[in-house]
């Protein structure tokens, strides 16, 4: 257990700022984290099977039921091998957490106390001292119980007892005659396929399985347990609200919500820190609180502001808050918070095509460069900031500047908006609700839903990063496009147009009120994809789209990605298997195949049949893979390039298309799924290759399915930039057929089309099967930027037979700053991977094509000794792969 004294909100100052104030006069904080035991409830129908889990055991808190059992090996890890249909027994069994604490002195002797819970997952009772305090249903909200007198100095009993959720709900959705659509359907019999609850419970919607992660309904205390007393006044928010920001002036509002014990008057200072640390009075004023809650604003501005920009547009600088309420001569309350001076804007501007869709930061229109987020783990307790530091910082080191936080999960964390502000890294956050339909036709289910809102909105609004709340995940496209509303239409044509209007008064009107009241001025946005409501979702002339043609049914190959020009693409994807280590971290090799139980296991699309949609890409472009291994290489390859054509695609329709976010940046678990990043955080082909596309100077070479390739220029710099294009065509052995070079100039904030070539411009009499077109752009202070054009498939290209194939070479060596590995190439060799077998080893690039004769230099970071490295060095390309066919 641990005192706090100074976390971010709602906090006690720190006690060398009391001199003279007597203890209870602060406010204290006891975070309630240490001693915790749980058990499977008593009577509990599963403890027939799993005796194991009956007596008490100890916990970790915040935590969640899965993690604990797991600690206590009294289950197999949830990750490794094929163990979930042995573990849907936890999320059909009720679990109890217990603790015995002591109250600090302050605790027992204040005029008030709170026990609050930041997040319980999910249908929890809450005893204290043998009385029921609390009753929980939804895991997104913060409850606050006050516990005066109800606290002793010794020996408090804290139980919670968590009732399965599926149990709990059966009842009432198997006592509707026509059921609402669900998600994805258990496998295992532990909840009947055709009366889905999780739809009905405010909790993570993944939990219950999703097609990147398996099915773990777990339960527990999924966020701190915080005891907080005191005697006069409790800050409880300190909002930041930007009213206007621009280069001259911010006039901001500091906002404090107080709750005072008695009305009184206190002086109340608001001291800023600019990013520069330099720390001034921004206020100083008396004020007079009533007894309860008070409403303290204080306008404030800023003159030449130091702006936070998105990444790539500048810097993010930040300006931090701290308000203390004293009683003239000592402080009695504080509370800081943190933001980032920036205007935002979501466009919206009525065209002769329709109505665009993008963010204007600063005034500048900035074209949304990223992907989107799911839940960094099936037990987000765990994950830890180092964690998402990593994921993140991939992100902007691959040129992101936006992730959208997907629906179906859970709202994103303090540490990984912090994250996000420090690294520029725009935040499109959805509200939970990741498809399928609720039951919003309930005024109480509403209501539970807005006052989640409050709280997720008023937690998050002071982050510089956050830019959109969107209402849910892909509900509207179902329900009109999918059959959902048509389904139940003929079932019930009565419950439908309840079931619409519930969806029409939460996602148009409540949770978009909600944003306006509390959310400091960000946009609102229905659901994604859509228009915002209007009659037509996901239309390439107005709004958001997702794009599944490719990937999903009818399964089109990716050169119709070239055929889509949206006005801002939120999602599209195509897996890929992460690298080989990860795959080892779950199966043994002998466990390894196409179609075994435990990469079936890994492999959620499609209930497990995955692979044979992945294996038509690969086949398509690469043929047959020969062996696992060559699978992995060649899902990655294929995931690579076929998402660099259309994100590439959407860059140069800018400014018709304003954004580009792939499907999915990073993984729940280690699987087969849409990432470029996986769950250890290793980078598969399409990071590498997304560092390069979305690089803010960009050549964009896109041959379409009749043979057409359009070459644009990409500039995502406020400045104009000049420098020269190569076109280079070549045969695979290095001999020149074609070699121009010309200067070029690209406008800021632009997308230029170049030239359109038909193959006949590139390859006069050339063998389409032995040549390359490759452009280079050149421009002074950016990274090179190349694309290469090839005529026919890979597997129909005439590689050489010599040995080794593309005439690779890799030297590992060391000079004055570490370790560096020297590629050269005889022969085109695309798509190179590098790895070190069993060894980690961070490479400063790969998924690289060399033409014949190329060299690269590259960075080698490693705990692994050199020779070792050396040892375990493999480099193969695309060449070795098609042709071990
Ligand atoms: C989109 C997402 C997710 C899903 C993904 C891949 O529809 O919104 O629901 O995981 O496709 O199928």
């Amino acid at each position: 257990m641990k005192f706090l004294s100074l976390p971010k909100l709602m906090v006690a100052l720190a006690l060398s700022l009391l001199a003279g104030v007597a203890m209870a006069a602060a406010p204290s904080q006891l975070v309630i984290d240490q001693g915790w035991t749980f058990r499977l409830a008593p009577g509990n129908a599963q403890l027939g099977k799993h005796a194991d889990a009956a007596p008490w055991h100890t916990a970790t808190v915040p935590g969640t039921v899965h993690t604990d059992l797991l600690a206590h090996k009294l289950i197999p890890d949830p990750y490794v091998g094929a163990p979930e249909a042995g573990l849907q027994w936890i999320g059909l069994a009720d679990w109890e957490y217990r603790i015995v604490f002591d109250a600090p002195q302050a605790a027992v002797g204040s005029a008030r106390s709170d026990l609050v819970f930041e997040g319980l997952d999910t249908f929890a009772e809450v005893w204290l001292n043998g009385a029921r305090v609390l009753d929980v249903n939804n895991a997104f909200r913060t409850w606050r119980v006050p516990v005066q007198g109800k606290l002793r100095a010794k020996g408090n009993e804290l139980r919670i007892v968590f009732r399965s959720p599926i149990a709990k709900l059966l009842p009432q959705v198997q006592g509707m005659p026509v059921k609402l659509a669900g998600n994805y359907p258990s496998p295992y019999g532990d909840e009947p396929v055709d009366a889905m609850t999780g739809n009905f419970v405010r909790k993570p919607g993944y939990h219950f399985g999703w097609d990147w992660g398996p099915r773990y309904v777990t339960a527990g205390i999924a966020k701190p347990v915080v005891l907080q007393s005191w005697d006069t006044v409790r800050i409880d928010n300190l909002q930041l609200r930007q009213d206007r920001v621009s280069a001259e002036r911010a006039d901001i509002a500091a906002i404090a919500s107080i709750d005072a014990v008695r009305a009184g008057g206190l002086a109340l200072r608001l001291w800023q820190t600019a990013p520069d640390g330099k720390r001034t009075l921004a206020a100083e004023r008396r004020v007079e609180l009533k007894a309860g809650s008070n409403r303290i604003e204080l306008p404030l501005h800023i003159d030449q502001p130091q702006r936070w920009y998105p990444h790539g547009y500048g810097a993010q600088p930040l300006y931090r808050y701290e308000v203390q309420l004293g009683d003239g001569q000592s402080a009695i309350a504080g509370a800081t918070a943190r933001t980032g001076l920036r205007s935002v804007e979501l466009r919206r501007e009525v065209d002769a095509k329709g109505k665009s869709f993008y963010f204007a930061v600063n005034g500048i229109p900035v074209f949304a460069k990223g992907a989107n987020t799911i839940p960094f783990d099936m037990f987000q307790p765990r994950v830890h900031k180092a964690q998402l530091r990593h994921v993140l910082q991939s992100a902007v080191d691959a040129n992101m500047n936006m992730v959208r936080s997907w629906g179906g999960g859970y709202y994103e964390s303090d540490d990984f908006f912090d994250l996000a502000d420090e690294l520029g890294l725009m935040v499109w956050q959805d509200f939970m609700f990741g498809g399928g339909m609720q039951p919003a036709y309930d005024d109480a289910f509403r209501a539970n839903v807005v006052q989640e809102a409050r709280d997720q909105v008023r937690r998050l609004r002071n982050h510089p990063s956050l830019v959109l709340w969107c209402g849910n995940n892909e509900e509207e496209i179902a329900w009109k496009y999918w059959g959902h509303g048509k389904t139940m239409k003929e079932a019930d044509p009565l419950l439908a147009e309840r079931v619409w209007k519930g969806y029409v008064q939460l996602f148009g009107s409540d949770l978009r009120q909600v944003v306006a009241e509390e959310g400091g001025g960000i946009g609102y946005w229905a659901s994604s994809p859509g228009d915002d409501l209007a009659e037509v979702a996901n239309t390439p002339a107005s709004g958001d789209m997702h794009y599944w043609e490719v990937w999903g049914n009818p399964a089109h190959p990716v050169t119709k990605y070239l055929e889509i020009t949206p006005r801002f693409m939120s999602e599209y994807g195509l897996q890929a298997w992460p690298v080989q280590r990860t795959v080892d971290a779950f199966a043994a090799r002998a466990e390894q195949g196409m179609a075994t139980p435990v990469i079936e296991a890994h492999q959620k699309f499609m209930a497990g049949k995955g692979n044979e949609r992945l294996l038509k890409y690969v086949r398509e472009e690469f043929g047959e893979p020969a062996d696992f291994a060559g699978f992995i290489y060649l899902s990655q390859v294929m995931q690579a390039e076929g998402i660099e054509l259309a994100a590439l695609h959407h860059r140069a329709s800018r400014p018709f298309t304003m954004g580009s976010l792939y499907w999915q940046l990073n993984d729940v678990w280690p699987g087969a799924s849409w990432s470029s990043v996986d769950w250890f955080g290793r980078w598969k082909a399409l990071q590498f290759h997304a560092r390069r596309f979305y690089a803010p100077v960009a050549v964009a070479a896109l041959r379409d399915a009749k043979g057409t390739t359009t070459v644009s220029l990409l500039n995502d710099r406020l400045q104009p930039v000049r420098g020269e294009l190569r076109l280079h065509v070549l045969g695979l052995d290095g001999k020149t057929l074609r070699d121009e070079r010309k200067p070029v100039e690209l406008a800021p904030l632009s997308a230029t089309r170049f030239h359109d070539y038909v193959d006949a411009d590139l390859l006069g009499k050339a063998d389409p099967a032995a040549t390359v077109a490759v452009f280079d752009l050149q421009v002074e202070g950016e990274p090179a930027s190349r694309g290469a054009v090839y005529f026919v498939p890979a597997k129909q290209v005439k590689w050489s037979s010599a040995e080794p194939r593309a005439g690779l070479r890799a030297e590992l060596h060391r000079d004055g700053a570490g370790l560096v590995l020297e590629v050269t190439a005889a022969r085109l060799a695309r798509a190179v991977w590098i790895d070190f077998g069993e060894l980690d080893a961070e490479l400063s690039d790969n998924a690289l094509t060399l033409l014949p004769g190329e060299r690269v230099r590259l960075r080698v970071t490693s705990a692994a000794a050199e020779g070792a490295l050396r040892a375990a060095l493999h480099v193969r390309s695309l060449a070795d792969a098609v042709q071990a066919q």
